[in-house]
């Protein structure tokens, strides 16, 4: 049973609390020794994230250091188009790498009905991680299960992997958009049913991260980001009114507002060139919002965070506020970082 008392679901249900609630993208991963000695163990990150018992134990690792609200499946965005049946690898020290779909592709090999030959150990390491968290005493921290949003997904399955300018999903996407609507709708489905299952399984939030939803148009912002959250919105809340969504649309500046207003989400995460003034008149009013500390400060450390820190926290002083990243750890940041900004929010009272 979901504790409703924890305070990021307080702050999630659009309550002010007197501490501030925090957690930190990529709060798992590469600056912590304990997980890269895992995952030089493990022989590899997707040896890691289907492996419920590893996956869990990387989970668990920052929360014992920090005590953060809430703690963050282990697992990827990539794993959709895995189980949907597209090779992919995760090449050490490169990124992700995929065999990059076209216009011209049969998308008949992907196919949303056998993913969870694939998932099944993800949602056992969300179960396997509620457990972990209450065994261990972490009564006050909430699990937070995730996805890309089938925007961002779909630019990894088309540039088949990172890229600088994403001409390739574009051009598709602007210059096909019914083929385009074809690999979206299933997106939309698998990621559906991927969320019903990690809520099933314990999920007690659920993060949607639309990374490259910054680099469209308004037109096609409306299209390819709005419209897909709003379906995956609407549906997990026909099934589950009580599990709250925190949408990410990165970079998506002032169309954060359509955003927030059109999609049904719950709360809003914001990065970090959002500027706070702003987003506390136009968006904290209508939801409540998380964010968003440059990664690069937490990076440098010193006074020069410390203010950031301070900054961050008086610039929401009114309503429902959840402290973060405006994205990812960097995976050369000293823990000690993360510790010095945790000391802040931990005693700063509104
Ligand atoms: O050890 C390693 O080398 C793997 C590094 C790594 C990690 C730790 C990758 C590869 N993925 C992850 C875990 C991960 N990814 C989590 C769970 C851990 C946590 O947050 O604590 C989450 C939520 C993600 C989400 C994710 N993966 C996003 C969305 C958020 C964002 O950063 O914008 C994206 C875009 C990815 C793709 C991906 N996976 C890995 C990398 C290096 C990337 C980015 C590639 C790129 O730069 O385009």
């Amino acid at each position: 049973m979901m504790q409703k008392n924890k305070p990021i679901l307080k702050t999630l249900a659009g309550e002010k609390t007197d501490i501030v609630p925090f957690w930190f993208m990529r709060q798992a991963g590469r600056y912590l020794p304990e997980y890269r000695a895992l995952r030089a163990e493990a022989g590899g990150f997707l040896n890691m994230v289907y492996n419920p018992k590893n996956a869990s134990e990387i989970t668990l690792q920052p929360i014992r250091r920090f005590q953060m609200d809430a703690a963050i499946l282990f697992s990827d965005i990539l794993v959709i188009p895995q189980a949907l049946g597209q090779k992919l690898e995760f090449l050490a020290g490169e990124g992700p790498k995929l065999e990059a779909l076209n216009v011209d592709s049969d998308l008949g090999f992907l196919n949303p009905d056998k993913i969870d030959d694939v998932l099944n150990p993800v949602y056992d390491t969300v179960t396997m991680t509620c457990d972990k968290l209450k065994k261990e005493g972490f009564d006050q921290t909430a699990l937070i299960g995730f996805a890309g949003s089938p925007w961002t997904v779909a630019t990894y399955m088309v540039e088949g992997g990172g890229s600088k300018t994403y001409e390739k999903v574009k051009s598709w996407a602007y210059g096909s958009p019914e083929k385009f609507q074809q690999l979206i709708d299933i997106l939309i489905v698998s990621t559906n049913h991927y969320l019903e299952k990690q809520i099933k399984a314990g999920a007690e939030i659920i993060q949607l991260f639309d990374s490259w939803s910054g680099v469209l148009d308004q037109v096609n912002f409306e299209k390819w980001v709005i419209k897909p959250t709003a379906q995956i919105a609407l549906n997990l809340k026909s099934k589950y009114p009580d599990i709250p969504i925190i949408g990410f649309p990165r970079g998506a500046g002032t169309m954060s507002l359509d955003y927030a207003q059109k999609t049904g989400i719950r709360a809003i995460g914001l990065d970090f060139t959002m500027p706070c003034d702003w987003a506390a008149k136009n968006l904290q009013s209508i939801l409540p919002v998380q964010g968003n500390l440059d990664p690069v400060m937490l990076l440098t450390g010193g006074k020069a965070l410390d203010a950031a820190v301070y900054h961050i926290l008086d610039s929401f002083p009114d309503k429902a506020f959840i402290f973060n990243l405006g994205h990812g750890v960097i995976k050369e940041t000293p823990p000690e970082h993360v510790g010095q900004v945790v000391e802040i929010i931990k005693s700063y009272k509104r």
